[in-house]
Protein backbone atom coordinates (compact mmCIF):
# COMPACT_ATOMS: atom_id res chain seq x y z
CA UNK A 1 0.00 0.00 0.00
CA UNK A 2 1.41 3.69 -0.72
CA UNK A 3 2.06 6.27 1.94
CA UNK A 4 -0.87 7.79 1.16
CA UNK A 5 -3.57 5.16 0.94
CA UNK A 6 -1.79 3.63 4.54
CA UNK A 7 -2.33 6.97 5.71
CA UNK A 8 -6.24 7.35 4.78
CA UNK A 9 -6.97 3.94 5.85
CA UNK A 10 -5.40 4.05 9.26
CA UNK A 11 -6.83 7.81 10.04
CA UNK A 12 -10.39 6.84 8.56
CA UNK A 13 -10.24 3.09 11.07
CA UNK A 14 -10.23 5.87 14.09
CA UNK A 15 -12.67 8.04 12.43
CA UNK A 16 -9.70 11.21 12.78
CA UNK A 17 -7.77 13.66 11.13
CA UNK A 18 -4.19 13.07 10.16
CA UNK A 19 -1.68 13.47 12.73
CA UNK A 20 0.76 16.49 12.61
CA UNK A 21 3.35 12.86 11.96
CA UNK A 22 1.66 11.54 8.95
CA UNK A 23 1.64 14.76 7.43
CA UNK A 24 5.18 15.36 8.03
CA UNK A 25 6.11 12.22 6.19
CA UNK A 26 3.49 13.38 3.15
CA UNK A 27 5.55 16.47 2.83
CA UNK A 28 9.17 14.84 2.92
CA UNK A 29 7.01 12.53 0.33
CA UNK A 30 6.31 15.20 -1.84
CA UNK A 31 8.96 17.28 -1.22
CA UNK A 32 10.86 14.02 -3.36
CA UNK A 33 9.02 13.87 -5.80
CA UNK A 34 10.56 15.84 -8.65
CA UNK A 35 13.79 13.56 -7.94
CA UNK A 36 11.61 10.14 -7.57
CA UNK A 37 9.99 10.55 -10.88
CA UNK A 38 13.40 11.97 -13.07
CA UNK A 39 14.78 8.81 -11.23
CA UNK A 40 11.67 6.30 -12.19
CA UNK A 41 11.61 8.24 -15.77
CA UNK A 42 15.36 7.91 -16.31
CA UNK A 43 15.22 3.77 -15.42
CA UNK A 44 11.96 3.37 -18.05
CA UNK A 45 13.75 5.38 -20.98
CA UNK A 46 16.50 2.91 -20.55
CA UNK A 47 15.24 -0.19 -19.52
CA UNK A 48 16.10 -1.76 -22.92
CA UNK A 49 19.80 -0.78 -22.63
CA UNK A 50 19.55 -2.01 -18.52
CA UNK A 51 18.47 -5.37 -19.25
CA UNK A 52 20.95 -6.48 -22.11
CA UNK A 53 23.42 -5.03 -20.47
CA UNK A 54 22.84 -6.80 -17.26
CA UNK A 55 21.23 -9.97 -18.74
CA UNK A 56 24.92 -10.37 -20.80
CA UNK A 57 26.83 -9.84 -17.30
CA UNK A 58 24.35 -12.78 -15.91
CA UNK A 59 24.88 -15.09 -18.53
CA UNK A 60 28.73 -14.27 -18.64
CA UNK A 61 29.21 -15.02 -15.04
CA UNK A 62 26.44 -17.64 -14.38
CA UNK A 63 26.91 -19.71 -17.86
CA UNK A 64 25.68 -23.01 -16.68
CA UNK A 65 22.04 -21.52 -17.07
CA UNK A 66 21.91 -20.84 -20.85
CA UNK A 67 23.75 -24.13 -21.45
CA UNK A 68 21.81 -27.29 -22.21
CA UNK A 69 19.74 -28.77 -19.37
CA UNK A 70 19.79 -24.52 -17.73
CA UNK A 71 16.60 -23.17 -17.11
CA UNK A 72 17.04 -20.40 -19.46
CA UNK A 73 18.75 -22.53 -21.99
CA UNK A 74 17.01 -21.74 -25.65
CA UNK A 75 16.01 -18.65 -27.42
CA UNK A 76 12.39 -18.39 -25.58
CA UNK A 77 13.94 -19.42 -22.21
CA UNK A 78 16.36 -16.73 -22.70
CA UNK A 79 13.92 -14.45 -23.36
CA UNK A 80 11.70 -15.47 -20.71
CA UNK A 81 14.45 -14.91 -18.12
CA UNK A 82 14.98 -11.09 -19.59
CA UNK A 83 11.12 -10.87 -19.43
CA UNK A 84 11.62 -11.87 -15.53
CA UNK A 85 14.46 -9.54 -15.07
CA UNK A 86 12.63 -6.44 -17.18
CA UNK A 87 9.31 -7.27 -15.05
CA UNK A 88 11.44 -6.74 -11.64
CA UNK A 89 12.77 -2.97 -12.87
CA UNK A 90 9.29 -2.43 -13.68
CA UNK A 91 8.54 -2.97 -9.91
CA UNK A 92 11.57 -1.01 -8.68
CA UNK A 93 10.37 2.11 -10.87
CA UNK A 94 6.67 1.48 -8.95
CA UNK A 95 8.57 2.25 -5.76
CA UNK A 96 10.28 4.85 -6.67
CA UNK A 97 7.29 6.37 -7.38
CA UNK A 98 5.58 5.35 -4.59
CA UNK A 99 8.58 6.37 -2.43
CA UNK A 100 8.73 3.13 -0.51
CA UNK A 101 9.40 -0.47 -1.14
CA UNK A 102 5.92 -1.88 -0.77
CA UNK A 103 4.92 -2.47 -4.12
CA UNK A 104 7.95 -4.60 -4.56
CA UNK A 105 7.19 -6.94 -1.72
CA UNK A 106 3.76 -7.00 -2.31
CA UNK A 107 3.87 -8.05 -6.71
CA UNK A 108 7.29 -9.92 -6.66
CA UNK A 109 8.33 -11.19 -3.75
CA UNK A 110 5.51 -12.67 -1.66
CA UNK A 111 5.86 -15.96 -3.08
CA UNK A 112 8.61 -15.82 -5.42
CA UNK A 113 10.82 -18.53 -3.94
CA UNK A 114 8.27 -20.60 -4.01
CA UNK A 115 7.44 -20.52 -7.50
CA UNK A 116 10.74 -19.92 -8.56
CA UNK A 117 11.59 -23.76 -7.00
CA UNK A 118 8.53 -25.06 -9.15
CA UNK A 119 10.00 -23.82 -12.17
CA UNK A 120 13.47 -25.37 -12.02
CA UNK A 121 14.96 -21.44 -11.72
CA UNK A 122 17.97 -21.24 -9.45
CA UNK A 123 16.82 -17.91 -7.41
CA UNK A 124 19.94 -17.14 -6.37
CA UNK A 125 21.07 -16.66 -10.61
CA UNK A 126 17.90 -14.20 -10.45
CA UNK A 127 19.15 -12.53 -7.16
CA UNK A 128 22.56 -12.41 -9.52
CA UNK A 129 20.03 -11.12 -12.29
CA UNK A 130 19.09 -8.07 -9.84
CA UNK A 131 22.24 -7.13 -8.71
CA UNK A 132 23.87 -6.81 -12.75
CA UNK A 133 20.62 -3.83 -13.09
CA UNK A 134 21.58 -2.62 -10.27
CA UNK A 135 25.75 -2.04 -11.41
CA UNK A 136 24.39 -1.19 -14.49
CA UNK A 137 21.62 1.72 -13.33
CA UNK A 138 24.38 2.97 -10.67
CA UNK A 139 27.05 3.54 -13.84
CA UNK A 140 24.43 5.92 -15.44
CA UNK A 141 23.79 8.16 -12.70
CA UNK A 142 25.25 10.84 -10.03
CA UNK A 143 26.24 9.14 -6.61
CA UNK A 144 23.47 10.34 -4.68
CA UNK A 145 20.48 9.11 -7.05
CA UNK A 146 22.14 5.84 -7.59
CA UNK A 147 22.04 5.52 -3.78
CA UNK A 148 18.55 6.07 -3.79
CA UNK A 149 17.94 3.76 -6.72
CA UNK A 150 20.19 0.84 -5.46
CA UNK A 151 18.52 0.88 -1.98
CA UNK A 152 15.30 -0.82 -4.08
CA UNK A 153 17.40 -2.81 -5.40
CA UNK A 154 19.28 -3.84 -2.13
CA UNK A 155 15.73 -4.32 -0.78
CA UNK A 156 14.57 -6.50 -3.35
CA UNK A 157 17.96 -8.85 -3.50
CA UNK A 158 17.29 -9.04 0.38
CA UNK A 159 14.01 -10.13 0.46
CA UNK A 160 14.51 -12.67 -2.49
CA UNK A 161 17.87 -14.52 -0.75
C1 LIG B 1 5.95 -9.23 -11.69
C2 LIG B 1 5.80 -10.48 -10.90
C3 LIG B 1 6.05 -11.72 -11.73
C4 LIG B 1 7.20 -12.49 -11.75
C5 LIG B 1 8.45 -12.25 -10.98
C6 LIG B 1 6.98 -13.58 -12.66
C7 LIG B 1 7.88 -14.58 -12.94
C8 LIG B 1 7.73 -15.78 -13.71
N1 LIG B 1 8.78 -16.34 -14.36
C9 LIG B 1 8.37 -17.45 -15.01
C10 LIG B 1 9.13 -18.29 -15.83
C11 LIG B 1 10.55 -18.24 -16.07
N2 LIG B 1 11.45 -17.42 -15.47
C12 LIG B 1 12.70 -17.67 -15.97
C13 LIG B 1 13.85 -16.90 -15.51
C14 LIG B 1 15.15 -17.26 -15.32
N3 LIG B 1 15.72 -18.49 -15.51
C15 LIG B 1 17.02 -18.47 -15.19
O1 LIG B 1 17.77 -19.46 -15.18
C16 LIG B 1 17.47 -17.11 -14.82
C17 LIG B 1 18.23 -17.10 -13.52
C18 LIG B 1 16.17 -16.33 -14.77
C19 LIG B 1 16.27 -14.95 -15.46
C20 LIG B 1 17.03 -13.96 -14.63
C21 LIG B 1 12.60 -18.68 -16.95
C22 LIG B 1 13.72 -19.26 -17.83
C23 LIG B 1 11.24 -19.06 -17.00
C24 LIG B 1 10.60 -20.12 -17.87
C25 LIG B 1 10.75 -21.45 -17.18
C26 LIG B 1 10.02 -22.55 -17.86
O2 LIG B 1 9.00 -22.29 -18.55
O3 LIG B 1 10.45 -23.71 -17.71
C27 LIG B 1 6.97 -17.66 -14.73
C28 LIG B 1 6.15 -18.83 -15.23
C29 LIG B 1 5.12 -18.44 -16.26
C30 LIG B 1 5.74 -17.75 -17.46
O4 LIG B 1 6.59 -18.35 -18.14
O5 LIG B 1 5.39 -16.60 -17.68
C31 LIG B 1 6.58 -16.62 -13.92
C32 LIG B 1 5.19 -16.43 -13.33
N4 LIG B 1 5.72 -13.42 -13.19
C33 LIG B 1 5.14 -12.32 -12.64
O6 LIG B 1 3.99 -11.87 -12.90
Amino acid sequence: MSIVKKLIVNADAETRYPTPGELEQIKILAQSGDRRLRLAQALTANREGIIKQAGSQLFQRRPDIVSPGGNAYGREMTATCLRDMDYYLRLITYAIVAGDATPIEEIGVIGVRQMYRSLGTPIEAVVESVRAMKNVTSTMMSGEDAGEVGAYFDYLIGAMQ
